[in-house]
Parts: structure tokens; C-alpha cells; sequence
């Protein structure tokens, strides 16, 4: 079993202690199943070192039977699953939102803070009616085994989904990525997988599950994660909590910035909207969004997973914007403009997708038609 963190020589740290980091955005499109070590990294704390042997799952809270499971013990009662499913961090394109108005402090994402994975482990909906979930649970709230320290406060990291959410058959318990053990990244031994949420309810190196009737009052679901009014400042319960994603697309190819030839333009990315919802079409413009091209989509292995798009666009000589945006089965569209979707924390950027590139007048092409 590899427990190595070494990663992909492409993944690329966004901070010196190496907790935060992924891909550049060209070689996550290059493939439907992201590699482990290519997949994003988001830990707020140090990575938790746990043997596996020693390791054991607390299920309490309200419910019939409080549990404390090995990974022995879940083997032999529960029914293998797998899912493909895509984990998108709440802070994806970040960084577009400094723009508008600075965001101090906070990681600069660009479009490496996704990823589309083949997840398999237990179902969490199994491990709950084991317990027997009691009438007046409405919250599944989970813990991790990492601590980070926060103003001088040492906090662990958790967060809740609603007991419907977590009682659909693709929440996961899981203890692998594309048929190989999480790694200690990735939150080994067993880590939740809640498809079609935000990335942070889906806790690593899980320590403990709780049914409540409240959601999670986790630092980072309390306070943490939330959607501030403008101009807004975190506190307890300020602000609208994130669950679900919202509907987004990723240009993989052209890269911003990158010099092209002019002619026929490769346009490429990934799009995914929120909790399950199938991405209907992905339009993609190079005329400031007069005229949209509809891209063409691949079939995505489940609901859950990234819909990737490709797109031909002829393109002349000179400055060059690219955009993309996305629809879904329910009709869900993204917002025009980085202003609409600017908050505090820098959360949920699905304001269209733009790339700026240079388009290079090809002298050679002009000759040969002569
Ligand atoms: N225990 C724990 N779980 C966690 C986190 C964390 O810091 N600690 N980060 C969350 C966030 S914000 C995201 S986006 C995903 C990232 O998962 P990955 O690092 O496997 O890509 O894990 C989530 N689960
Ligand atoms: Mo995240």
C-alpha cells in the first residue's frame, strides 16, 4: 500500500508548508479520472498520520446505537460502493475575485481546485441504519482527526450535510481514489465523499460521525465557508452557509496568458453544476458574448462526475478573450460578471469562465496561399 505524498511533478504548492496545491488547469482537462497525485490538495492543518490497524470510526449522537467501527469491522458488515464524482473547493477561481475588490489572506485558487475521481468505500447511509438514526436527527455532522490553530485557537476541522443528503445511496465512506488507498493527503484511511456539495463537507481522516438536530457547529461550518453580504465580516452564524455546488465551467486549454496561432482555437475545460443536476450545453464565445458556440460535451460517467467540453473557434491575429459558461437539466445558468459573484471570503466564483490570450499573425500561412 502506498502511503507515499510524493505528487506529480506538474502539481504545483500554493503555500510553503505544502498543504494547498494542485494542478495547472491544462493537464486536469487532459483526463476524465483525475491521477491522486495530480488531484487537488486543501488542508487547513497538518496531515494526520493514522494506522490503519489502530483506526476506528465513533457513530453517536442521536441515534439507537452508538458504534465504533474498524475498518475490519466496516469490511465485513457493509457492501462495497463506488462512485465517480467530482470534489470542487469553494474558493475554485478565487483568485479572479481580487480583481474586483482584494481578498487578503486568503489562497489565490485559480481553476486547479477541482477534480473528478473514481471514489469507493461503504455507503454512509449503510453505517447510519446500523446506528438507527432517531426521530428528531436532521444533520449528519463529521469530524476529522487534523487540528489547525486559528488566532491563537487550536481547531479541528468539520462540517455537516442534511440527513437526506447523507442517506442518498452516493455519499460515501471511502477509502480509495481510482483503485488506490486515499494516500495521507487525501485524508487516509476513510474520508466522506458528498457528491454535488461543496468540497469541505467532505471530511478527511474521519474521526467521528454525529446525528444531530442542528447543523454542524464546527468553526468551519459556523463561521467559516459562508457566503457574506458585501462588506461583511465573519462571525457565528453570519451569512448564508454553503451546501450545494453552483453551477461552473473551467477553461483548461487555451491557458491565460498563453500565445497562439492564429487560425483554428481548441477550446476545453470541464463544467459541473450542483448536486447532480446534468450539465445540458457549454457555450463558448471569442467575441465578447455576442455569438456563443455550443461546445461539444463527453458523457459523463454519473451525475456526479465533471462534464468535459470541446469547442473549435476560428480566431484571427491580435488581443484574445475566451469565454465559456454552462447550463444544466434545470435550466441553471452562471452569472455575467465577477462584481455579481464578489464576497468577502471569496467563495463560489461561477461568474463566466474568461481567458485572456494572444492570437500571433502566422506570416508563413500568408505565403503559401499566394
Ligand atoms: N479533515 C479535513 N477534511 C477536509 C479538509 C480539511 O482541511 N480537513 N478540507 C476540505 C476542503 S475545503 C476541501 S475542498 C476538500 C479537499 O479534498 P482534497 O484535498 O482531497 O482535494 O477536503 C475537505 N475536507
Ligand atoms: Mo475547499
Amino acid at each position: 500500500m502506498s502511503r507515499s505524498s510524493a505528487k506529480d511533478p506538474r502539481f504545483v504548492w500554493l503555500d510553503d508548508q505544502r498543504q494547498n496545491g494542485g494542478p495547472p488547469p491544462l493537464y486536469l482537462g487532459a483526463s476524465r479520472v483525475t491521477p491522486r497525485d495530480l488531484f487537488y490538495v486543501r488542508n487547513h492543518g497538518e496531515v494526520p498520520q493514522i494506522d490503519p490497524a489502530r483506526y476506528r470510526l465513533a457513530v453517536d449522537g442521536l441515534v439507537e446505537r452508538p458504534l465504533r467501527l474498524s475498518l475490519a469491522g466496516l469490511r465485513r458488515r457493509l457492501e462495497p460502493v463506488t462512485v465517480e464524482a467530482a470534489l470542487v473547493c469553494a474558493g475554485l477561481r478565487r483568485a479572479e475575485l481580487d480583481t474586483v475588490a482584494p481578498l487578503p489572506g486568503l489562497l489565490p485558487w485559480g481553476g486547479q481546485a477541482a477534480g473528478n475521481a473514481i471514489w469507493s468505500g461503504w455507503s454512509l447511509a449503510d453505517v447510519i441504519g446500523i446506528a438507527g438514526p432517531l426521530p428528531e436527527a436532521a444533520h449528519v455532522c463529521f469530524q476529522g482527526h487534523d487540528t489547525s490553530r486559528r488566532s491563537g485557537k487550536v481547531l479541528r476541522f468539520g462540517g455537516s450535510v442534511p440527513l437526506d443528503k447523507a442517506q442518498s445511496l452516493e455519499v460515501l465512506l471511502a477509502t480509495d481514489m481510482n483503485g488506490e488507498p486515499l494516500g495521507p493527503q487525501h485524508g487516509f484511511p476513510l474520508r466522506v465523499i458528498v457528491p454535488g456539495y461543496f468540497g469541505a463537507r467532505s471530511v478527511k481522516w474521519l474521526k467521528r460521525i454525529t446525528l444531530s438536530d442542528q447543523p454542524s457547529d464546527n468553526h468551519f461550518q459556523r463561521r467559516d465557508y459562508r457566503l457574506l453580504p458585501a462588506g461583511g465580516s465573519p462571525g457565528d452564524e453570519v451569512g448564508e452557509m454553503l451546501g450545494e455546488l453552483a453551477i461552473n465551467t473551467v477553461i483548461c486549454h487555451p491557458r491565460a496568458g498563453q500565445y497562439l496561432a492564429e487560425g483554428s482555437l481548441l477550446v476545453s475545460g470541464f463544467a459541473i453544476s450542483g448536486n447532480g443536476r446534468r450539465i445540458s450545453r457549454v457555450q463558448v464565445s471569442v467575441d465578447g458574448g455576442r455569438s456563443w458556440q455550443d461546445a461539444e460535451l463527453e458523457i459523463p460517467f454519473s451525475r456526479w462526475a465533471w462534464t468535459r467540453f470541446r469547442a473549435e473557434l476560428d480566431v484571427g491575429a491580435g488581443n484574445l478573450e475566451v469565454l465559456a459558461r454552462s447550463f444544466d437539466e434545470q435550466g441553471s445558468a452562471q452569472p455575467e460578471t465577477l462584481a455579481e459573484v464578489w464576497n468577502p471570503l471569496g467563495y463560489a466564483n461561477n461568474s463566466w469562465a474568461r481567458i485572456d490570450c494572444r492570437v500571433t499573425a502566422m506570416p508563413a500561412r500568408a505565403s503559401a496561399a499566394r
